[in-house]
């Protein structure tokens, strides 16, 4: 008889549950690891919209935040600190992982914090993104932020470029561990056939400004000169009107399907050709790497972490930020060069399965947490 392997852990997860690829990936990391047997107690204020509560070892506790008419700003960190403590006492959690720094490390230091002269109850914390180079940079939230971070007692990044930055910007001294963001490439697939009618292009997003959306109209109403394509948008947010005010002004809003928010993305995106991601900044870009995985060839900006996911010209293609012509040039190609399209696709494909999936990130946070636990 094989000797009893370790116990499966008792995981605490904090994520933001609504559309947002921090909370994608918390959600989806929380599948997985029930999936390998851990007991997984999701603690936010709603259901995480990639979530099926009906898996086995996955549980959810709102949180729920009293108001008082003396209060302008209900505080969801301590409610949440609160709710933390009860479901580590109750349900015996190992550890609590948060995924976005602000202000879910805070609640957690407070939750380990309360629970010291019991027992111990580490946190990891995880950074996304916009929580070091936006919010967290800050001069309201950058102590709070930088302090919480510091007193975690593991904390990952999900790109090189993340790292660096929680180093530089934020001023943060303590090691940061790089895990890249994952995907499950079982789940997302290629499509089996060529879809129907015209090429299509895709963008999936909070539709938030650092996110450019309305680039995508302009780079369809440019492609459109000389190749006839449609572009699908996927998700909601700030700058979806912009969006479709713009589509009509550039006479392409016959070509610009609006889908809303999307439950089943892995169903939408083998039905498309190209993705755009024409961001700001990002520091990742999991949608990139969904398409990738789905063989849809991303063409996104050089920023932040992206070049670490995408290899320009290989794998997909990379562009600067706000620069129509070139994205436009490149999505042509594509769509009219069938060898480009056909050496990039597998290549795209290819990437995510060897770097990027399920079975190669997540036993890195599975030994991550053995590493903290034995500490
Ligand atoms: O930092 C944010 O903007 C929030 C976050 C989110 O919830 O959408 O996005 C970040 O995390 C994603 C998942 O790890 C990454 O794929 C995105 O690149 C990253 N966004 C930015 O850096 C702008």
């Amino acid at each position: 008889m094989n000797p009893p392997g370790p116990r499966p852990l008792r995981i605490g997860i904090t994520c933001y549950p609504t559309y947002g690829g921090s909370g994608i990936v918390a959600t989806e990391l929380g599948m997985e690891l029930a999936a390998r047997g851990y007991e997984v107690h999701f603690i936010t204020y709603a259901n995480p919209i990639r979530l099926d509560p009906g898996l086995p070892r996955i549980h959810y506790h709102e949180v729920e935040v009293a108001t008082y008419p003396l209060f302008q700003y209900p505080p969801y960190d301590l409610a949440l600190a609160s709710r933390m403590l009860e479901i580590a006492e109750w349900q015996q959690l190992d550890l609590l992982h948060v995924h976005y720094a602000i202000p879910h490390a805070a609640s957690a230091f407070l939750a380990r914090a309360m629970m010291a002269d019991k027992r111990r109850l580490p946190y990891v914390t995880t950074l996304h993104g916009t929580d070091i180079t936006l919010v967290g940079s800050d001069r309201s939230y950058l102590p709070i932020t930088r302090f919480t971070i510091e007193q975690s007692d593991g904390v990952t990044a999900i790109s090189e470029h993340l790292r660096r930055e929680t180093h530089s910007a934020l001023g943060v001294r303590r090691s940061v561990r790089v895990i890249y963001n994952f995907v499950n490439c079982d789940l997302y697939r290629p499509a089996r056939a060529p879809h129907e009618g015209r090429p299509r292009l895709l963008h999936i997003s909070n539709f938030r400004p650092v996110k450019r959306a309305p680039d995508c109209v302009r780079i369809l109403a440019r492609v459109r000169e000389s190749v006839d394509c449609e572009l699908w948008m996927a998700g909601d947010g700030p700058d979806r009107g912009a969006a479709e005010r713009l589509a009509f002004e550039l006479g392409v809003h016959g070509h610009v399907r609006f889908l809303g928010k999307q439950d089943h993305i892995e169903r939408l995106i083998p039905q498309c050709d190209v993705l755009l991601l024409p961001s700001e900044m990002e520091s990742f870009g999991l949608a990139a790497l969904e398409a990738m995985a789905c063989g849809v060839v991303p063409v996104a900006t050089r920023v932040g972490g992206v070049p670490e996911v995408i290899t320009h010209g290989h794998d997909g293609f990379l562009e600067p930020p706000g620069d129509i012509g070139a994205f436009a040039a490149r999505v042509a190609a594509l769509l009219t060069d069938p060898d480009l399209y056909a050496r990039m696709r597998w290549a795209a494909r290819t990437t995510a399965e060897e770097r990027f999936c399920t079975s190669i990130i997540i036993p890195q946070y599975e030994a991550y947490y053995r590493e903290i636990l034995v500490q």
